[in-house]
């Protein structure tokens, strides 16, 4: 059994990394989290205490970054501010969390030489033409679009340098879209679905074009897990499940599945820079590391996603007036 500090545990994919750990390891988790807007304690609820430990603070207090490495056998990092839309509207926080946390962790690392793994995302590979045979791989070059994906890109880069110049025993993997429970009504998914709920026409960004490679978080989880336990310190693993939808196709079929008319929605203000495809290549993941996916089927992914926004209206309502206040100020 070893213990495991989770940076970002109250997050949406954190809290699921979280409960994947409890249900198919025997590992100690400690929670770290600054409970932003994004971070929500119930995300953890029921979790037994004696597996699931939380402390509130930052990853940029380096005293308590200190002590909490000291006392872990694994760091994974998900702590992060992670929404594209906010970064355009005040990027400041996006630095202070993704780089200077960053860096303040893999200081810790270093000293502790304690093995991290650093989560991130797709984005840091810019976009992709709609008929691009190629997808992205561990070779693609680093092009970030945002305030988010270039902080997220320059995070990789100083858990790259750490390794080479402080020999710290790090690991990186970039994630496609993820979906599932406990996601922020801020993003795409949730907030079509808790729109529909709320009798909210749900809201399309420009035409509807745009393409993102869908992935259920608990598959992300135990890529996770695979690259814990088998991966190459040093590497970096794409993670992805070939789920490519546009985002029109993911908005009708979220009307469908709710028992709406497939035209339902508005075409809203695009967003500025807004990145056009992204498709993930997990070769590697899954021939030197043997993962795969469990969640094959997108429609029913997502029609259980739906039912859980249905039965834990407590957990999102409170988020979501305004969120939609923020989006409707920008005519989104
Ligand atoms: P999220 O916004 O839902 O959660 C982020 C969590 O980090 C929150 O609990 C927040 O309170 C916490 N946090 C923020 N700043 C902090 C700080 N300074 N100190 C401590 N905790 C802090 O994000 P998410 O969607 O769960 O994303 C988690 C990670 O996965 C991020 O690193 C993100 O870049 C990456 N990622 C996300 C996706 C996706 O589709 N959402 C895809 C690929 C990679
Ligand atoms: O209301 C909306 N309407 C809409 O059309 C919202 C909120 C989004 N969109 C579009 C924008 C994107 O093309 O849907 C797509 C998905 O948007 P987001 O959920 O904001 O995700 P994205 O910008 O693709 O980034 C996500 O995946 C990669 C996560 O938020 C990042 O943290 C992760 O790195």
């Amino acid at each position: 059994m070893s213990r495991l500090l989770v940076t970002g545990g109250a997050g949406f994919i954190g809290s699921n990394f979280v409960h994947h750990v409890v249900g198919n390891t025997d590992h100690h988790v400690t929670v770290l989290d600054a409970l932003t807007y994004a971070g929500n304690r119930a995300s953890l609820a029921g979790l037994p205490e004696d597996r699931v430990a939380f402390v509130h603070g930052d990853i940029t207090d380096a005293a308590l970054v200190d002590e909490l490495f000291s006392e872990a056998d694994a760091v994974v990092h998900y702590a992060a501010e992670s929404h594209n839309d906010n970064s355009l509207h005040d990027p400041r926080p996006f630095l202070d969390t993704n780089i200077v946390g960053t860096y303040t962790l893999l200081e810790a690392a270093r000293k502790h030489d304690t093995r991290l793994h650093h989560i991130s995302t797709d984005e840091v590979y810019g976009d992709l033409e709609l008929d691009d045979p190629e997808r992205f791989t561990e070779n693609t070059p680093y092009n970030p679009s945002s305030p988010y994906s270039s902080t997220k890109a320059g995070s990789d880069l100083l858990v790259r340098a750490w390794v080479r110049s402080f020999g710290v025993r790090a690991t990186i993997s970039n994630c496609s879209n993820n979906y599932g429970p406990f996601q922020h009504v801020e993003k795409f998914i949730p907030r079509q679905i808790t729109n529909v709920i709320r009798g909210i026409r749900p809201k399309l960004y420009g035409a509807g074009e745009n393409v993102r490679d869908w992935i259920h978080a608990d598959d992300h989880s135990s890529a996770v897990l695979t690259i814990l336990d088998k991966g190459v310190i040093g590497e970096t693993y794409l993670i992805g499940a070939d789920g490519e939808r546009n985002n029109k196709d993911v908005v009708e079929l979220i009307l469908q599945i709710m028992g709406q008319p497939a035209d339902a929605y508005d075409h809203v203000t695009d967003r500025a820079g807004h990145d056009l495809r992204y498709a993930i290549d997990s070769t590697k993941l899954r021939t030197e590391l043997g993962w795969a996916p469990s969640f094959g089927d997108f429609e029913s992914g997502l029609s259980a996603t739906i039912e859980w926004y249905r039965d834990n209206e407590s957990w999102w309502a409170p988020s979501k007036d305004g969120v939609e206040a923020f989006y409707a100020e920008k005519g989104q």
